[in-house]
């Protein structure tokens, strides 16, 4: 049977009645609730369930036009997918908002408070989880054949809450209503392989061939999610595997009669994909995480080969066909997973098959920081994938003698660029599996990628001169500027039609508006609505009252330490000193604004928290500077608080140590918004200030160069304390107990860091420049004109960081796969 759009009850997505009838049919008939007896969540599913339903003849659609096209696809692995909602997304997305906000205000509801009973889909720590989903979004709407893997937790990124000022973590149980966005694939099942024990056997060939058995097995179970494109043309699917316990593995002890132990087990293995692990940037070499990777990796090339199977012989062509994407090394696993298919179930020599795995994969990295650098011990891998061990030594020997017959007798290089690292105690380094196992290699700004060239991978540029490539990153301006700002988004459209939408480079035609008085004044009328709004959820959620006229100087984003939070409070602190002590001036009243959640285990960060909130605490008490200081501490900052945070920014805090943020995209999401960076030279900072032009944007601090020299000629934290007065007061506020008078000891720690551990991250040396620096905003500040200039040349100037434009430079430099209309 062939579907046509006709089979379904609704034949035209703007026909209101056709909408209210399907949308009460599905509270009826799916929720199984009567419309007199409803709450918001009944409404809400009831709705998704429609647009649902919206999605799937056009998901099918685009599958079969893959499929007859014979397209080359792109596979994004991914550990994390930072979604967030989804309903208002894909309704404007697929352009029936109004018509849906017209159908519930005829029930008596109101779509945007309906929309908040939707449980995020929290599946990401922070910028590449979220990076992975603004890729989905930008996949689509370019009609590329893109598919995500990744792995559906139970239990995303927790939840935070502040409680005497400490940060408490709470589970993130989003699944507990259902989530009506998936499509669950009992049918769609792979077993997937740990532990068990290798045999080597010869075959009638007379090659020695290998074989994994004795294994314990977990299967995988698929769940689908469709990613609607802007417009509605192409929807793409999102697969995010489940793990379920292997039929065997429960029949063994079901044999012997021990019922309950085949339960137990049944829990066990399926307690594999319970929950995202909450560390970014910390590796933490745990086995539940190592298995999470295998897991996910394992069943999304078994799914991917089956495709391709369906219809190509042989493997020859797989690079032709298939492009596979590593976000991050945690699916590098992939590598050697596919040579173990490859060679010992489908009999391809090592050769062939090593040139289709380089071809067929690409990786990403995110980081250049040591400490998140992916090592896995080899003891760990030798107990849980043993025929992958033995393939990372292979690849790693056939590698290594190459290298020593290109450059001979350069044994400290071989030592170098191994996979094995013999110093620490045999540990496998995953970012020089990813290097040697992929054709393209790529950073995430020019800086990030110019210093993986110059430090971590300087080797591997030498032995792979093109292989390394920059892709700077995007974000996407549906969720981020269309929906987010609805009244920027609108006012833009009224001034240079909707087209930026889908070409953010078109908001260059707002930069004659810069000069237009009347302009300036529409923009700054939203700004403030949007600040206006935000003031308000603040003050009903927290019961904070905060004067939204006042400068809104915010810094959201992950804590830790070379993000330099820190940094933000001591001019914070200085801040309230000169206030305190009348030599401030005529002050610019100031509302500086923090969220974001610390790793469980990474104590200093939690204690950041804990300093911001006592600093906020502190100030509050004072009347000599109320209503000129004021700080807040948003707690549980997440996906959708991001939304409601970025449209109301004015100073956007970028304030990391130099070389040591890769990209950063909340830089990105707040300029295209209207706000002006405050910031280092890091990451994508350095571009934003090319494209945005050095007036518009505030630039203090060392660069990564100077700080290098800076070390190099040893760096000494305590001569910036003893020079600088106001630094030396704030530092001693703190190490003294000003702010924590009930223990004075408290934040000892933290100035430790500062002064007696060698300042890591460059606070002090950076601290008298960024107070200069945020002299000068305050300047700006009291000319709202010329501030208002400046912040309409960011947003026109922003365009290109757009994940189109990112994912367009993906498709035609890494992946090559052409658009399928
Ligand atoms: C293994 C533990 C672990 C987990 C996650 C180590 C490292 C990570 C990520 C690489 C951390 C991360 O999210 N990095 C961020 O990636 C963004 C998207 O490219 C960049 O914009 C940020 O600068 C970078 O910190």
């Amino acid at each position: 049977m062939t579907v046509t759009s006709d089979i379904y009850e609704i034949s035209n997505p703007k026909d209101i009645p056709s909408l209210r009838r399907a949308l009460v049919n599905r509270l009826i008939y799916s929720i199984g609730k009567d419309p007199v007896e409803t709450n918001e969540r009944d409404w809400f599913f009831a709705l998704a369930y429609v647009v649902r339903d919206l999605l799937t003849l056009r998901w099918m659609e685009s599958m079969r036009r893959y499929y007859l096209q014979d397209a080359k696809r792109v596979y994004y692995l991914s550990m994390e997918f930072l979604i967030g909602r989804s309903l208002v997304n894909s309704l404007l997305n697929i352009g029936c908002y109004n018509e849906f906000k017209q159908v519930l205000e005829d029930v008596g509801l109101n779509l945007d408070e309906l929309a908040e009973a939707e449980e995020e889909a929290a599946l990401g720590n922070g910028g590449l989880g979220r990076l992975a989903a603004c890729y989905l979004d930008s996949l689509a709407t370019l009609q590329l054949p893109g598919f995500g893997y990744g792995i559906r937790y139970e239990f995303g990124m927790f939840s935070q809450s502040i409680e005497d000022g400490y940060q408490v973590e709470h589970p993130d149980n989003w699944l507990r209503y259902g989530n009506p966005w998936e499509f669950a694939r009992p049918d769609v099942l792979y077993r997937v392989q740990f532990r068990g024990r290798v045999v080597e056997y010869r075959e009638s060939d007379g090659e020695v061939r290998y074989r994994w058995i004795d294994t314990e097995d977990v299967m995988a179970m698929a769940y689908d999610i469709p990613v609607p494109g802007y417009g509605g043309e192409t929807v793409n699917n999102l697969r995010l595997w489940a793990a379920k316990a292997s039929r065997d593995f429960e029949l063994k002890y079901f044999n012997e009669g021990n019922y309950i132990k085949a339960v137990e087990q049944k829990t066990r293995s399926e307690n594999l994909s319970k929950v995202l692990y909450p560390d970014d940037t910390t590796q933490m070499g745990r086995q539940l995480r190592l298995k999470q990777e295998y897991f996910f990796v394992s069943a999304s090339l078994q799914d991917i080969l089956k495709t391709y199977s369906a219809d190509h012989r042989g493997f020859a062509a797989l690079p032709q066909e298939v492009a596979v994407q590593l976000n991050d090394t945690h699916p590098s696993i992939a590598i050697p997973e596919l040579m173990r298919i490859l060679m010992d179930e489908y009999r391809v020599p090592w050769h062939e098959a090593w040139n289709i795995t380089v071809q067929t994969f690409s990786y990403t990295n995110h980081t250049l920081l040591p400490e998140a650098l992916e090592v896995w011990s080899v003891r760990l891998f030798e107990e849980l994938l043993p025929r992958h061990l033995h393939i990372i030594y292979e690849i790693n020997y056939r590698f290594l003698k190459e290298v020593s017959e290109r450059f001979p007798g350069d044994l400290d290089l071989i030592r170098r660029v191994s996979v094995v690292d013999e110093e620490h105690g045999s540990r496998l380094r995953m970012s020089h599996l990813a290097i040697i196992g992929s054709h393209k290699v790529n950073g995430v700004a020019e800086l990030h990628s110019r210093l993986m060239k110059t430090t971590i991978f300087r080797d591997f540029d030498r032995i792979f001169p093109d292989r390394f490539v920059n892709i700077t990153n995007g974000i996407t301006p549906r969720r981020w500027l269309n929906q987010a700002n609805r009244d920027l988004a609108a006012l833009i459209t009224e001034s240079i039609g909707s087209g930026w939408v889908t070409d953010l480079e078109r908001l260059r035609e707002l930069a004659p508006l810069a000069d237009d008085a009347a302009f300036r004044e529409r923009f700054r009328a939203v700004k403030l609505a949007n600040k206006t709004r935000l003031a308000a959820l603040i003050d009903k959620r927290l019961a904070i009252r905060i004067d939204q006229t006042s400068l809104f100087d915010v810094q959201v984003k992950r804590i830790h330490e070379y993000k330099r939070q820190l940094l933000n409070v001591l001019h914070v602190i200085t801040r309230y000193n000169r206030l305190r002590s009348g030599k401030s001036g005529d002050i610019v009243p100031r509302t500086v604004i923090f969220g974001g959640k610390a790793a469980p285990g990474y104590h200093a960060a939690k204690l950041i928290i804990k300093l911001i909130n006592d600093v906020a605490k502190a100030i509050d008490r004072d009347p000599a500077v109320d209503g000129v200081l004021k700080v807040v501490f948003v707690p549980d900052y997440n996906v959708s608080r991001a939304m409601e945070i970025i449209p109301a920014v004015e100073l956007s805090e970028q304030i990391s140590t130099a070389g040591m943020e890769a990209s950063g995209t909340g830089n990105m999401k707040m300029a295209v918004n209207g706000a002006i960076t405050i910031g280092t030279l890091d990451g994508a900072n350095i571009e934003i200030r090319e494209h945005v032009g050095e007036e518009n944007i505030f630039i203090f601090g060392h660069t990564a160069g100077q700080l290098e020299e800076l070390r190099r000629d040893g760096y000494d934290p305590w001569r910036y304390y003893r020079s600088n007065d106001e630094l030396k007061l704030a530092l001693d506020m703190i190490a003294t107990g000003y702010f924590s008078p009930d223990e004075p000891d408290r934040f000892k720690s933290l100035v430790d860091s500062l002064l007696r551990d060698g300042d890591k991250f460059a606070v002090l040396a950076d601290y008298g420049s960024y107070v200069a620096c945020q002299e000068e905003v305050d300047r700006l500040y009291r000319d709202p004109e010329a501030w208002t200039r400046k912040a309409i040349l960011n947003v026109a100037h922003c365009g290109w960081f757009s994940s189109d434009r990112a994912v367009r430079e993906y498709a035609e430099r890494i992946w090559d796969i052409p658009t399928c209309r």
